[in-house]
């Protein structure tokens, strides 16, 4: 499929469109700002006249990817990149003397989602334009995103994180999409003895579509963001009656719906107004869905001939018993036929495996906003209860465990199990727990359900466009192909034994981390020197992901250089990237143990610059494109089993930087992939964890043994870091000792320090770390999500039902 070239004088005229729509006389009188927004708004504009590209239509369904995140990141120059437009609008732009790799930082990273979820949600859309698969991706247009983080004296802060939306150049409203959604209410039985839901009121969803564009491919699929409104925002009788502030109330409170992303990861908040926007979601997702397939003047009973809806974890699981409804109620068909339908349209995948994040709704909860669905949620328990009891009769340990209703809760994960026809896990690893630890009972009733789908990120985001000095290398060396079958790296592979190759390598490596060490000198006033290693984690803050482990690591040297200030140590820039969720005490308090330990660290003569700390404000996706490029050292160092897959890691070594990390998640195929001396493995394994956690672990044990490590919680403690404040660290403090370390930080310490000890070793041969680097580049081909969207084809959306 080729890419549609862009015309250059249709690209001038609708730029001037823009400026004068600014109610200007040139376009040299636009801000920077103005001139973003009119090259987006114009590209936007000469997308729309484009006829669409060709998508494999045949034997395809139309793949509907519900999430209530995705965390797109900047758009224009992706956008530009993939369109094949960026060199003819930067020559235009040449022309005002306005260099386009500045504009494109003028906009504000659209950050609708909290972090893996929602960014691999984001990378599967830009795949699946790219492959040409037939898509759609259905969230929400919050107001607010994820919230800004700053630091004040080393401590989080959030502020709201207004993105514009209402101006953002890329939206296309469309008002003929608007859906109109019920909540609360009553079911009332007809004389015919049906029952109809009386909801209490009702809100209009509004569809702003955001184009994705493919590779070069001419292809773009809609991201379809509801927004809630109300249908009469302003009562103009309360008005006149004086009554100015209620006339708007309405208006005010539907708007609440989709004001704001909740900020949790691997944690689920049981919020009404949380229920509330799944259900908006779903509700205006599967009525659009729908809608397009009346309009294909197709029978109701082939709608899993044409779509499939794959559920982004189990935030949109009420889609299930929201399609029910409208094939019960206004489609009126029996049971068994909507559940025909229901049943081999939803496809389910898991994000995690950690209790505290496997979301619950309280049976009242459900029944006051949506009683409708809760009566079908009970027919689907009952259903279903009939099924187990002929496989495990009467076996009430079996049914507490797979049952969808529990404890006066619904279980959502267990009504996807149920109700999807595929479930997958997003790393081989964890789907092979999926199958033995999470759902080992449905796995022996349902072997075939079960698939893994090992993530993926796009390459033309995270490395066309982020390093596009390393892209370029590519290019001249392998030529283009890459881009689009970036198993095509493995070409690489000899040229890591060519000195030359290597040396231009490590000069863009250098150069990069060059790059970074100036926005740090901006950002933080920090300066770091880019011959340093630059060891990298950067990901949210959580305890399973153990940045407390690295922070142990950091003290460990530092007390090590001031025994012995001679001591010759690599030295290290240590940079992280990370926020935490507001409510999330721990992981508040181990940001603000890293922010002063950096604090010391870096304002200590002594040191030399040879230690330094850098806690970069505000990741996010920009933030992300700016430091994977500069990392030589990738931190994955998760608890084993806990983390799903990860994607950052891929994205790092993709790049070119080593992993440091534990056997978890995609850490595992990712060890495969580039062969065990290309690579920091250590720790204990998964088995291992649940062995230790299982003969009673204690943390006092592992101190009694390790004075060392044992000063260091002591140094914590003693005020060393907090000027005095002898209590500041105590929720970290607690959590590694009295509160049974459950992440295993001090059990795998001795391990970590030793594999950083084959990282300094290897990182004084700079000639080998680069050959390794450039092999872990050749090698990660396998993590495009190019790929990932392939395998969801073959062995999910189209695989023969
Ligand atoms: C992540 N999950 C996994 N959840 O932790 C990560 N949770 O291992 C995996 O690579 C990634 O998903 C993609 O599969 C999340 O990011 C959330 O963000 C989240 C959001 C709301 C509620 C619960």
């Amino acid at each position: 499929m080729p890419k549609i070239k862009l015309d250059k004088a249709a690209f001038q005229s609708a730029l001037d469109r823009q400026w004068q729509r600014f109610g200007l006389h040139d376009a040299r009188e636009m801000t920077p700002y103005q001139w973003w927004h009119a090259v987006s708004a114009a590209a936007n504009e000469l997308i729309a006249q484009q006829p669409s590209g060709r998508r494999d239509k045949k034997n395809q369904r139309h793949v509907n990817y519900l999430s209530m995140e995705f965390l797109i990141g900047r758009l224009t120059g992706n956008n530009l990149i993939n369109l094949g437009w960026y060199d003819t609008v930067k020559k235009v732009l040449a022309g005002y003397d306005i260099d386009l790799t500045d504009l494109l930082e003028q906009e504000t990273d659209p950050a609708l989602g909290n972090g893996g979820l929602g960014r691999l949600a984001a990378c599967y859309l830009d795949s699946m334009a790219t492959v040409g698969q037939d898509a759609t991706g259905y969230g929400l247009n919050y107001q607010y995103g994820l919230f800004r983080q700053h630091f004040a004296d080393g401590k989080q802060r959030e502020t709201p994180d207004d993105w514009h939306r209402e101006s953002y150049p890329w939206f296309r409203h469309n008002p003929a999409l608007t859906v109109r959604v019920g909540l609360g209410g009553k079911l009332v039985k007809s004389q015919q003895g049906q029952v109809n839901w009386e909801p209490a009121f009702t809100l209009n969803g509004e569809a702003w579509d955001l184009p994705v564009a493919g590779y070069e491919n001419g292809v773009t699929l809609p991201l379809r963001l509801w927004q809630a409104t109300h249908p009469h925002p302003f009562d103009l009788e309360l008005f006149n009656d004086g009554k100015f502030l209620k006339a708007e109330q309405a208006g005010i409170d539907a708007a609440k719906l989709t004001k704001v992303l909740y900020p949790n990861d691997n944690h689920l908040e049981g919020k009404q107004l949380r229920l509330m926007q799944q259900y908006f979601q779903c509700a205006c997702s599967v009525a659009d869905i729908l809608r397009r397939h009346h309009l294909a003047g197709r029978s109701i009973h082939s709608l899993p001939d044409y779509e499939v809806i794959q559920l982004n974890d189990t935030h949109p699981t009420i889609a299930i018993p929201e399609m029910l409804r409208v094939l019960l109620d206004e489609h009126q068909l029996a049971w068994q036929d909507a559940w025909a339908i229901a049943s081999r349209t939803f496809a389910y995948t898991n994000h995690t495996l950690m209790p505290e994040a496997l979301e619950r709704w309280d049976e009242k909860l459900v029944r006051t906003l949506l009683p409708r669905h809760f009566d079908i949620i009970r027919r689907i328990d009952r259903e279903f209860k009939k099924v187990v009891q002929r496989r495990w009769p009467d076996n009430d340990e079996v049914w507490a465990k797979v049952a969808v209703r529990h404890d006066k809760q619904v279980r959502m994960a267990n009504l996807c199990v149920v109700c999807g026809f595929a479930v997958n896990g997003v790393a081989a690893l964890h789907s092979d727990l999926v199958k033995t630890d999470l759902f080992p009972e449905y796995y022996e009733l349902w072997p075939e359900k079960f698939h893994n789908v090992t993530n993926g990120i796009t390459p033309r985001r995270w490395l066309k466009e982020c390093n596009p000095a390393l892209a370029k290398l590519i290019d001249d060396t392998i030529g283009k192909g890459w881009v689009t079958r970036l198993e095509k790296l493995k070409e690489l592979e000899p040229y890591a034994g060519q000195a030359d190759f290597r040396q231009r390598f490590q000069q863009i490596k250098r150069d990069n981390k060059q790059q970074l060490a100036s926005k740090i000198k901006q950002l933080t006033n920090v300066t770091v020197n880019p011959e340093a290693l630059f060891d990298v984690q950067i990901k949210r803050l959580h305890e399973y992901k153990r940045q407390h482990l690295n922070l142990l690591h950091i003290m460990s040297l530092y007390r090590q250089l001031r025994d012995n200030p001679s001591l010759d140590i690599v030295p290290r820039v240590f940079l992280f990237g990370a926020k935490a969720a507001p409510g999330y005490a721990l992981a508040k308090n181990i940001i603000y143990a890293i922010n002063q330990l950096a604090e010391k660290i870096n304002n200590d003569r002594k040191i030399n610059d040879r230690l330094k700390v850098i806690f970069l404000p505000d990741y996010r996706v920009s933030v992300a494109e700016w430091m994977i490029p500069a990392a030589d050292l990738s931190e994955q160092i998760s608890t084993a089993g806990k983390e799903a897959s990860g994607t950052g890691n891929m994205k790092l070594a993709l790049n070119g930087a080593l992993t440091i990390g534990t056997l978890d998640g995609a850490n595992v195929e990712i060890a495969e992939q580039v062969g065990e001396e290309h690579i920091f493995i250590f720790g204990l394994t998964d088995p291992e964890v649940k062995a230790l956690l299982a003969e009673g672990y204690k943390p006092a044990r592992i101190l009694k043994q390790d004075k060392a490590l044992k000063g260091l919680l002591t140094e914590l403690g003693g005020g060393a870091y907090s000027n005095k404040h002898k209590h500041a660290f105590e929720p970290l403090l607690h959590s590694l000792q009295a509160g049974g370390d459950p992440y295993l930080v001090l059990a795998d310490f001795a391990a970590y320090c030793e594999a950083q000890r084959r990282v300094d070793a290897l990182f004084r041969r700079p000639d080998d770390w680069t050959r390794s680097a450039v092999l872990n580049t050749a090698r990660v081909g396998f993590f495009s999500s190019d790929r990932s969207v392939r395998d969801y084809q073959q062995r999910i959306w189209q695989a023969k039902r």
